[in-house]
């Protein structure tokens, strides 16, 4: 049995993902009735339900930090959000046990915006480098596609301190099998590594159920296929899935690409 965490919070979305604390629950409910994954493997999951406050985001915060902590890790963490602040704490305490470790993030969106307290899906990456916890040499992101300029000043002065930003026009351009080199390159120089993925990299039209709908994004098998490529690396502990909204989808279709990303993911190292 592996252990899912659900952290059903839209409390970090500052009113703009709100639902997204009912996607835990659809994704589970789906993925329960998938039968084996593209590797030929049915993996038998359990549920622990991380206790959320939705009036308290701290509080909800400080709950995922002390669930990823008491993690054992003998599997990889694999944590259903919510909206994109639960990688906050959820990377502090991964990055508490695994000093070093870096981020991989796909998203369409940096989640740069100006530091507010406590962190939002707007912000937390901003954060997570603002205080030290994620070296911006060990921060990755991928699949994005719009920013304000607030958060582009920061991501140029941060790309001159080693993060990488692979965005959508570099990945159509350079292809996607060059961008996995360069993610696998960097994260085999860390002691682990954290993937992170809001669901809105993928195009709207494949996952219409998001908060902030961006067009132009991976398709929902580019994701995979990099997703595929990037389980080959050996160092792999942590995924978080995030920012489905099931109040906003289409046909089901974000809920069931999130379950299915999560089935693929399931057999890491198996
Ligand atoms: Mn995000």
């Amino acid at each position: 049995m592996v252990k899912v965490f659900l952290a059903p919070l839209s409390a970090g979305s500052l009113g703009k993902s709100v639902g997204t604390e009912m996607a835990p629950d659809e994704i589970m409910r789906v993925l329960s009735a998938r039968f084996l994954n593209e590797s030929g493997l049915g993996v038998q999951t359990q549920e622990a339900v991380i206790d959320m406050d939705p009036a308290n985001l701290e509080a909800s915060h400080e709950a995922i930090f002390e669930a990823v902590k008491g993690h054992s890790f003998r599997d990889p963490l694999f944590l259903l959000g919510g909206d994109h602040s639960v990688t906050y704490p959820s990377f502090r305490a991964f990055q508490e046990r695994f000093p070093g470790s870096g981020l991989i993030v796909f998203d369409a969106h940096p989640d740069l915006q100006e530091n507010f307290k406590p962190p939002s899906h707007e912000d937390y990456l901003r954060v997570l480098i603002e205080e030290g916890i994620l070296a911006p040499e060990r921060a990755v992101l991928v699949g994005v596609r719009s920013f304000s300029s607030q958060e582009k000043e920061f991501a140029e002065s941060k790309k001159r301190q080693g993060m990488t930003v692979l965005d959508m026009k570099t990945l159509a351009s350079d292809g996607l099998w060059d961008a996995c080199d360069l993610i696998m390159e960097k994260a085999r120089s860390w002691p682990r590594a954290y993937i992170s993925i809001d669901v809105d990299v993928v195009d709207p039209s494949m996952a219409p159920g998001v908060a902030y709908p961006e067009p132009a994004g991976l398709t929902s098998r580019e994701l995979l296929t990099v997703l595929h490529r990037l389980l080959k690396l050996p160092n792999i502990a942590a995924f978080d899935i995030v920012e489905a909204v099931p109040s906003k989808d289409v046909a089901g279709l974000t809920v069931s690409l999130a379950a299915k990303i999560l089935h693929e993911l399931l057999s890491y190292g198996r």
